[in-house]
């Protein structure tokens, strides 16, 4: 333990720890920019100078450790003076145009100008902006360099917690500035779409592309019917955005706002998770079966899932020899989007045509998604428009709506009941508990052997988790699964999934199936998602998704009425003719 004094205030801290972090323990909040808990330290923004007594220079908290003895001081006028001429300078170089920027209000630097008064800066006009970029050309991301203070959260981001390295520094000194490969646009380099990035720019230079009007004009149009799908981590977020605490369960609310917002059908990406896990479940047997029974030689084992579209990308950029170990079974987002453009609209007398669909999402690479050529199995594009929690928490305001005191609605049918296995998809390690509740008990005829179905061995934050399942005494038709240790692997963020698919790749890992999500913490961590985000955060959200879990009356798939409905009515079988043609796809490198 180290002892030190922050602003007069005694504290010890484990050696190592950051004057930062000795500040936060006695609730002495020092400003920051280029720091973020996710994050490696940085100390390039300066914002967060204090005083050490006895030494003229100022240090960055986030940077600096902790010493025996240290007396800092967080707020002496020398500190105040020289943070606010830092905010000055970033603001000089800043496109400041607060009012009508997407980030106004949620601008960690807006905020900080704000507190510091600094109006009547001598900097402003002496550093004219230059000549910069916006580049609008991705579905998912807009990068907008006017307003990037070069803190480099996002370099830091994509390489360190994605591993991808999409964004990098280019330049030095007043030329630097956050570039990509031959500073091409997003959508052309290796991008995955995710939107951490997005998450951790404390500006506006990187924020999702809005689709807000599109789907106001929509519901405006009194020719086009609406639906509304909604994914299973927006209801455990939303509430965050609309002044509610992290870990609120809000989807009673969420449907009374889609609802009030006008749209014509509210239903459930929920109820096409239960599906996926008929498909990809089956999918799993069958591959099993084809290697273990048939001991055909060209099929994948181990299967990975499917529904991460950030996880797709990657794949496609960097394991291609690897795409046929994916499920073939698309995402829920675009299994509900096939399915509501053909089933639904028979079902309801509506054109197809005349249909508009649209998803909400945690995630900013669901835009994307929407918009793949594969995505039109309908005959028209699948998914409309994708917004998300936080576009959504948007839209209720421009409505004007009170959710907090809105009542708890009720989805519509059909298309819109779920099981606690639909809504786990949103946690890290959610969709393998979903999949091993229905694949045991299909192979066994018995419920699987955990206490109250909950897996807790795939549940969890830690980056990489491995668990396995012995099946015995199956059904005869299941015979040579007898005494077979099915093996798991979960990953969440794609450094994690880079990790597990080198062991794939070098032949060291003896798994059956993988489950891989492109953020941290599954989707419930999506790009997406209502700001700020860190560890403890996330790990609220978790508990609200394993919390609706508990409590929902049917917590696995297979038992879903509507679901058995939809294979009586119109899907005839997993795997079968109308499964193909709609649910499950390829992809090409
Ligand atoms: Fe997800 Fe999924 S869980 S990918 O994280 O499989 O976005 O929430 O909607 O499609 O169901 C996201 C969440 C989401 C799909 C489902």
């Amino acid at each position: 333990q180290v002892n030190l004094k922050i602003d007069h205030l005694s504290v010890s801290v484990d050696a190592g720890a950051t004057i930062l972090e000795a500040a936060r323990k006695v609730n002495v909040r020092i400003p920051t920019l280029c720091h973020h808990e996710d994050l490696c330290v940085a100390g390039n923004c300066r914002v967060c100078v204090v005083e050490q007594v006895g030494l003229d220079r100022l240090q960055p908290a986030c940077a600096i450790p902790v010493s025996e003895g240290m007396e800092i001081l967080t707020n002496s006028m020398k500190v105040r003076n020289a943070r606010k001429q830092i905010i000055e300078l970033l603001i000089s170089e800043h496109r400041a145009e607060c009012t009508t920027c997407y980030k106004n209000g949620k601008c960690e630097l807006q905020s900080l100008s704000n507190e510091y008064i600094v109006g009547e800066s001598g900097f402003l006009p002496l550093v004219p902006l230059k000549g910069y970029t916006i580049d609008e050309f991705s579905p998912s991301i807009i990068k907008d360099d006017s307003k990037c203070i070069r803190c480099q959260r996002c370099v830091r981001t994509c390489d360190q917690i994605q591993s991808i390295g999409a964004l990098t520094v280019a330049h030095k000194g007043g030329e630097m500035k956050i570039s990509t490969f031959f500073d091409k646009p997003i959508y052309e380099v290796v991008c995955t779409n995710c939107g951490q990035c997005v998450n951790r720019c404390p500006t506006g230079a990187l924020t999702e592309k809005t689709y807000i009007n599109e789907v106001w004009n929509a519901i405006d149009n009194p020719d086009k019917f609406v639906v509304v799908q909604t994914a299973p981590a927006v209801r455990i977020a939303l509430g965050e955005a609309l002044d509610m605490d992290p870990g609120e369960i809000v989807t009673g609310k969420m449907v009374a706002a889609l609802r009030r917002l006008g749209f014509n059908a509210v239903l459930d990406t929920d109820w096409s998770a239960d599906l996926t896990i008929i498909e990809e479940g089956n999918e799993l047997l069958q591959r099993l079966k084809r290697v273990l029974k048939d001991k055909e030689t060209d099929v994948k084992i181990p299967m990975t899932t499917s529904c991460s579209p950030g996880w797709i990308k990657f794949i496609e950029h960097t394991f291609p020899d690897f795409l046929e170990h994916l499920s073939t079974a698309k995402s829920p987002q675009q299994m509900f989007g096939a399915l509501a453009k053909t089933f639904y609209a028979n079902k309801i007398g509506v054109d197809p045509s005349n249909m508009v669909s649209v998803s909400v999402m945690p995630c900013t690479a669901k835009k994307f998604e929407a918009n793949r050529p594969e995505m039109r199995a309908s005959g028209y594009q699948d998914v409309d428009f994708v917004v998300t929690t936080r576009e959504l928490a948007m839209m209720v305001k421009q409505a004007g709506i009170d959710f907090k005191s809105l009542p708890d609605d009720d989805y519509d049918s059909i298309m819109g009941e779920s099981t606690g296995a639909g809504v786990i998809f949103g946690a890290t390690g959610g969709v393998m508990e979903a999949a091993l509740r229905t694949v045991y008990e299909v192979v066994t005829g018995r419920e699987i052997p955990f206490d109250g179905l909950n897996i807790l061995p795939v549940r969890g934050m830690e980056e990489v988790r491995e668990a396995s399942l012995k099946i015995e005494n199956p059904l005869p038709e299941w015979d040579f699964l007898d005494g077979v240790e099915v093996k798991t692997c979960v990953a969440h963020g794609l450094s994690n999934a880079k990790k597990v698919m080198e062991k794939v790749k070098n032949g060291e890992a003896d798994y059956h199936f993988i489950e891989i999500m492109a953020c941290p913490g599954g989707c419930l961590g999506g790009g997406g998602q209502p700001l700020p985000t860190s560890p403890e955060i996330r790990k609220k959200r978790a508990e609200a998704i394993y919390r609706e879990d508990a409590g929902k009356k049917i917590r696995k798939s297979h038992e879903n009425p509507e679901i058995i409905q939809i294979y009586e009515d119109f899907l005839v079988e997993p795997l079968g003719h109308k499964s193909h043609e709609l649910l499950h796809t390829t992809y090409t490198p």
